[in-house]
């Protein structure tokens, strides 16, 4: 959420601008389960095994087999891939989770979660967050910071569920070792987050993200970042980046989104407030945060 602190936040979460949407473009990205080859940014990086092989043109995780994977519709509802060009990827699965136990997670969340509605800072002024949120990360990883806020880190021992939850994950994407997880509530249409990227430092170059949507189906939206927003990039690039392009998706309850490569470098995303969206969502987004030492990365 770096950028709850930086212009793009400000005006995300305080106008949350939502304009037009571009269609889907071919595939690429990220793989899934049925993927034959496992090649893992993060995963190449940490886990240097032989098992994972495969081509480098794909940044970032893949799915156990490519083959079964169909390109996403253009409402965004299809399972699939979306390649949003340079590097940067999308994989979405509309029913990741089985209708039924997603409702039993939801209601499980809803209860036994300790919601906050923390205060954060954007340029020095406080700010309370327009949405109930949660942290959830392993033992002895660097710690969050947001926007001026530090969230509790909560253990994953004291809700098996999300466990449970994490595990589905990793074996959708073999390679991944996601170790914390930011969790976000929804309660009505005016409950929303605000233009971002999930960019920070601790989650390295590559962030993946994995993102689970549990109830009221809500819009996703992609957008290029700004030329003075995108970084690591030669100017001959930027330069092309003129026009804004977007994406959308409707995350369904049970859906997965996963973004990765250069998503959380080039893209910014958001849910915007949505008048008619009446009940709640709760939605969980997986993250790796690295852990450096003086030799190597450390799980
Ligand atoms: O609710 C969502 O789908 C997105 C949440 C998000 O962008 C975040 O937690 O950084």
């Amino acid at each position: 959420m770096k950028s709850e602190n930086t212009v793009v936040g400000l005006i995300g979460e305080m106008l949350n601008p939502v304009s037009e949407i571009t269609g889907p473009k071919a595939n690429a990205g990220l793989k899934l389960k049925s993927e034959n080859a496992v090649v893992g940014s993060i995963g190449e990086m940490l886990n240097p095994v032989s098992e994972i092989t495969g081509p480098k043109a794909n940044a970032g995780l893949k799915l156990k087999s490519e083959n079964a994977v169909v390109g996403p519709n253009a409402n965004g509802d299809g399972d699939g891939v979306r390649d949003l060009g340079n590097g940067s990827s999308v994989v979405y699965f509309p029913r990741f989770l089985s209708y039924e136990k997603s409702w039993e997670y939801f209601h499980y969340l809803d209860k036994h979660i300790p919601w906050t509605r923390p205060t954060i800072y954007v340029f020095g002024k406080p700010f309370v967050q327009p949405r109930d949120v949660c942290y959830i990360a392993s033992k002895g990883l660097k710690e969050l910071i947001y926007s001026g806020h530090k969230p509790d880190a909560h253990s994953w021992d004291d809700y098996p569920p999300l466990k449970e939850i994490l595990e589905e994950v990793h074996k959708a994407f073999p390679g991944s070792h996601f170790n914390s997880l930011l969790i976000n509530r929804y309660n009505s249409g005016n409950d929303y987050v605000g233009w971002h990227a999930d960019d920070e430092k601790l989650y390295g170059p590559n962030p993946e993200i994995a993102s689970i949507s549990f109830g009221c189906e809500r819009d996703f939206f992609l957008k290029t970042k700004s030329q003075g927003e995108v970084v690591r990039e030669p100017p001959s690039k930027r330069a092309k980046k003129n026009k804004v392009e977007k994406h959308c998706f409707k995350l369904k309850h049970g859906s997965l989104l996963l973004m990765r490569g250069n998503t959380q470098r080039d893209w910014l995303h958001s849910v915007p407030k949505r008048a008619k969206a009446e009940s709640a969502r709760i939605n969980l987004t997986f993250r790796r945060v690295m852990q450096m030492s003086s030799r190597r990365l450390l799980l």
